[in-house]
């Protein structure tokens, strides 16, 4: 008896010196288990009391009950002061941290190559005067077609492919022209917009062709408005946007119906002299289409063709992206591939 009383003064002596030099809780949990776990020190001396008399049960039993509790209570106290003091130490660490402090080397984002060109035409047309205009994109038969001299049954309107909705008479627009109406029928002349926008075809797509791109619009509606309004617009703007004075436009004879006479604009290539592959070895890049506008539509849209007049254009600014930012594949543009947005 007089030995397993020992054994648990042993223990009893030893867990309190281990407890007390314990500097951080994985230590102390070894320590417990090992004195204080079900295979522990502990534990296999209470396996010896089975063995004992009653007499020596009744004197041991308690004591080894007393042993037990108290070193229980000790790991809890050193556990809560060990754990108080790593807070502390955290707390010490961190105590300069500043969380408004500016990171230095991260990563930046950039607009989107159509938001860039967006920004730089507005900019370029309001330093000529003009301002701004935006219709829907989802649009009425009326604004698409009819109002810009291109009546049911007509065989201009198989010449963009429709993307119709489910509301009859309801489609999205195919080209921008349709603000043209929407800005005539505000009564606010003269006039001189422009809109850059989306627009939908139900095309299949390649490197060249998709079914949603851009288009930057242009109107000009006043007295005496002539030909040589529109190509001295078109002239500077070409300039302007490619900060270059040494590029020429070309037209061609063009057929849409909503001008008369309507052209097709091209601008001279900005990449070479004598051909490449961005022009197709033409030396020429196609822009777009413009002309003067059919009195039909100036009637549409509420407009005296007898008073006035005006010139309109309709550019395809995916393309121009493209162009100006070398995208050799058209659906990139669209693609949300970071990779790519990265490079602008
Ligand atoms: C029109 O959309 C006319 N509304 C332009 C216009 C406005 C003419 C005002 C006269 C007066 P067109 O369908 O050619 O025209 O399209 C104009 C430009 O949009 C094209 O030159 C081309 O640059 C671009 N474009 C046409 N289809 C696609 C497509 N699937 N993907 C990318 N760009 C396209």
């Amino acid at each position: 008896m007089k030995n397993v009383s020992i054994e648990f003064e042993k223990i009893r002596n030893q867990a309190k010196t281990l407890i007390n030099q314990a500097q951080n809780l994985t230590t102390l949990e070894t320590i417990r288990v090992d004195l204080l776990g079900r295979k522990g020190k502990l534990a296999d001396l209470m396996v010896v009391l089975k063995d004992l008399s009653i007499e020596e049960k009744r004197t041991l039993g308690p004591l080894a009950n007393q042993v037990k509790t108290e070193l229980e209570e000790l790991f809890q106290q050193k556990k809560n002061n060990l754990f108080n003091d790593s807070l502390r130490q955290e707390e010490e660490h961190y105590a300069g941290f500043d969380v408004t402090a500016y990171k230095t080397g991260h990563k930046k984002g950039s607009l989107h190559p159509y938001t860039q060109l967006t920004q730089k035409n507005i900019a370029i047309f309001t330093s000529l005067g003009f301002k701004i205009s935006d219709g829907p994109e989802i649009e009425t038969e009326f604004y698409n077609f009819e109002a810009l001299n291109i009546p049911e049954s007509h065989p201009a309107r198989d010449m963009q492919d429709t993307f119709w909705i489910d509301v009859p008479g309801m489609l999205l627009r195919t080209h921008t022209s349709t603000v043209q109406i929407h800005t005539m029928q505000e009564g606010n002349l003269p006039i001189a917009v422009i809109t850059p926008g989306r627009v939908y075809r139900q095309e299949a797509t390649d490197a060249s062709h998709d079914f949603m791109f851009q288009q930057l619009e242009g109107l000009v509606i006043d007295k005496n408005i002539s030909m040589s309004h529109l190509l001295g617009t078109l002239k500077t703007w070409l300039h302007l946007i490619f900060n270059r004075n040494d590029l020429s436009l070309r037209i061609r004879p063009g057929y849409f119906p909503f001008v008369e006479p309507g052209i097709e604009v091209d601008v001279t290539c900005p990449f070479c002299t004598s051909g490449c592959s961005t022009c197709k070895k033409t030396g020429w890049i196609e822009m777009g289409g413009a002309g003067l506008i059919h009195p039909n539509v100036l009637k549409a849209g509420g407009i005296n063709p007898e008073i006035y007049r005006g010139f309109a254009f309709g550019f395809g600014m995916t393309r121009l992206a493209m162009l100006i930012y070398g995208i050799n594949d058209i659906r990139l543009l669209h693609s949300n591939d970071k990779e790519f947005l990265k490079q602008f």
